[in-house]
């Protein structure tokens, strides 16, 4: 894992690995890089984003159609994975997920410590927004009218993980539909 950069060139706390295409501040990339390794994107993961917009489209006419009005359930096909680390001091700050040339929903994991995630509005960085504790297990889906939604983790609650899963921190892997040909 390494500390990921903010598209402002900062260090960020959390750290991060790349699966299936190499995200850099200036965008994702498929073209490998010297001395970068990008495992590939696991069936799991694809087949667990799918399964997760087939039962929420069920739920949300949001979700129903993609932008170009095809069923979502058809076409979503997500080609990378995110997967964040959190140690105890970590936090990310509000961001907008706008390196993605579609507007395919993004499916959120975490796992390990309970986090707050700070859920903005898609306008600006300040209020309002809610806050939304997302514990072990728990699954989000980012689309619809919130897509482009300011959000952000701006702490985790150190030593709520349950202790049978050997992990201390949180991880959480977004599963993204990049829009690259
Ligand atoms: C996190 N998540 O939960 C940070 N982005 O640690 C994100 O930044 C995020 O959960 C886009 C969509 C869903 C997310
Ligand atoms: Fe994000």
């Amino acid at each position: 894992m390494r500390p990921g950069q903010t598209p402002g060139g900062r260090p960020m706390s959390v750290q991060t690995v790349w699966l299936g295409i190499r995200w850099t501040s200036e965008g994702y990339r498929r073209e490998s890089s010297a001395g970068v390794v990008v495992p590939q994107m696991p069936e799991a993961l694809t087949s667990l984003a799918a399964t997760a917009i087939h039962d929420v489209s069920a739920m949300t006419e949001h979700l129903r159609f993609d932008e170009h009005g095809n069923p979502m359930t058809e076409s979503f096909s997500p080609d990378m994975a995110l997967v964040n680390f959190y140690d105890h001091a970590a936090k990310m700050g509000l961001h907008q997920d706008k390196d993605e040339t579609c507007q395919a929903p993004i499916v959120s994991l975490s796992l390990g410590d309970t986090a707050v995630f700070r859920l903005g509005n898609i306008e600006t960085k300040n209020k309002p927004w809610q806050d939304i504790e997302l514990a072990s297990g728990d699954l989000l889906v980012f689309g619809g009218p919130s897509r482009m939604a300011f959000h952000g983790v701006p702490m985790t609650r150190p030593g709520t993980a349950d202790p049978a899963l050997g992990l201390s921190g949180r991880l959480n892997i977004t599963i993204r539909q990049t829009g690259l040909p």
